[in-house]
């Protein structure tokens, strides 16, 4: 780790290998997101513990939840590679865990650095680079792969998809390291990059399909298909490739989700949001069900600049969460997700540091309540808190943007 943080990247990602290659003859477990970088880096990361040796059995998650984790440790022996998932989470793992496995987190999250003898932490985040910017968790795992094997070069294509998933190709073209694990998937002619308006479109020959599309199905299965577990198909089309059946299933997917959005969408300009001074909120309980509690986020972001929203207000939605967790069980909690947004209008307001970010506002909002935060950036995080305390939520996180708005003409006088 230590040496992670002066920024020798390589050196620990050998680190790293040298340890895994250790562990020969135990099981592997990867616990991965269900979006579409959390299924490419599963996908990658799987290849990579085969070509080791292992057989990884594969658990996908929605979110980082202390119960969650719980539930993992408590049923899994051997060493458990977190992916696209867990970097401000190491702590809480690392207190779970008690020593009982070997835990790597392979992630491109914020993270916090922490020292533990059986928690590992690869995050490029701790050595300065923006994983939300330069390299994707598909991207990071296939330059982990990458440096222990040539036979890596065979998955490029997966880390391209991923990284478009995560949207890294938002200011034209894919950058850093994601831009490194593109130009391979060039060479090995996987990929060709079309031009469309000054935009690069990365063009998967396997699919015969655009990155971009190869994502969204991808997420339609993992994240909207959840609850079904339609993540095993999205990790299997990438290895196999697209067939009727699973497309329908993702079609279907988006039929539904389109219809759930629609209406959510009519009951909100009739009933319009709860409002605070500075937030607009709404809960949508258990109707997106069975969608995936993603879709509260997705939802968000399709809303957010809506002519019935209120630009200059942070947006927040809450979702249920079910508490059956496919590949895990039954986990005894009642929870709610919670997703923030800002509207473009806030969002100018906050990257000109004029308004606090929601990479604030969440975690200590969430913290208020004894909820947990973990993928928080700027203009977008999530959190998960108790149910029934929704208000309380709402109330903590209008007293910090006050009190950060106050300090922020207290600076400028
Ligand atoms: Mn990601």
């Amino acid at each position: 780790m230590e040496e992670f943080i002066d920024g020798r990247f390589f050196d620990w990602v050998d680190d790293a290998a040298r340890k895994i290659k250790s562990f020969r003859g135990e099981n592997i477990t990867i616990v991965h997101h269900n979006d579409a970088d959390g299924i490419c880096s599963g996908a990658i990361l799987s290849k990579l513990c085969e070509y080791l040796g292992f057989s990884p059995k594969l658990i996908c998650i929605e979110k980082v939840h202390p119960a969650i984790v719980e539930k993992i440790h408590e049923k899994v022996d051997g060493v458990i590679m977190y992916t696209d998932l867990g970097g401000l989470a190491a702590k809480m793992i690392d207190k779970i865990n008690a020593g009982r496995s070997y835990v790597f987190i392979i992630d491109h999250h914020p993270a916090k650095p922490i020292k533990s003898d059986y928690v590992f932490v690869l995050d490029p985040e701790l050595g300065g680079i923006s994983g939300d910017m330069f390299i994707s968790a598909a991207t990071l795992n296939y330059i982990f792969f990458r440096r222990i094997t040539e036979e890596a070069k065979k998955y490029a294509y997966i880390a391209v998809i991923g990284a478009v998933g995560d949207y890294h190709d938002r200011s034209g073209g894919v950058l850093g390291f994601d831009r490194f694990a593109l130009q391979e998937a060039i060479n090995e002619g996987q990929v060709k990059i079309k031009l469309e308006q000054y935009m690069e479109r990365y063009y998967i020959n396997f699919f015969d399909e655009f990155a971009g599309v190869v994502a969204k199905y991808l997420t339609d299965l993992g994240a909207c298909g959840y609850e079904m577990e339609y993540y095993r198909d999205a990790v299997r089309i990438l290895f196999e490739g697209f067939d009727e059946k699973t497309l329908k299933k993702a079609r279907e997917l988006d039929k539904l989700r389109e219809e759930k959005f629609h209406a959510e969408i009519e009951r909100l300009k009739s009933e319009g949001f709860d409002e605070g001074e500075y937030t607009q909120w709404f809960h949508v309980g258990d109707r997106f069900s069975p969608l995936g509690v993603k879709s509260v986020g997705e939802f968000c972001q399709l809303i957010k600049d809506m002519m019935f929203v209120d630009g200059s207000k942070y947006l927040i939605g809450f979702q249920n969460m079910p508490k059956i967790i496919p590949d895990i069980g039954e986990i005894d909690w009642n929870a709610v997700k919670m997703s923030g947004r800002a509207p473009t209008q806030l969002e100018r307001m906050i990257l000109r540091g004029v308004a606090p970010g929601l990479d604030v506002l969440v975690p200590e909002a969430s913290g208020a309540v004894d909820g947990f935060a973990d993928a928080t950036h700027k203009i977008a995080a999530a959190c998960v808190i108790e149910r029934g305390k929704e208000e309380e939520f709402v109330e903590e996180f209008e007293r910090i943007v006050a009190k950060s708005m106050k300090n922020r003409k207290l600076e400028e006088q």
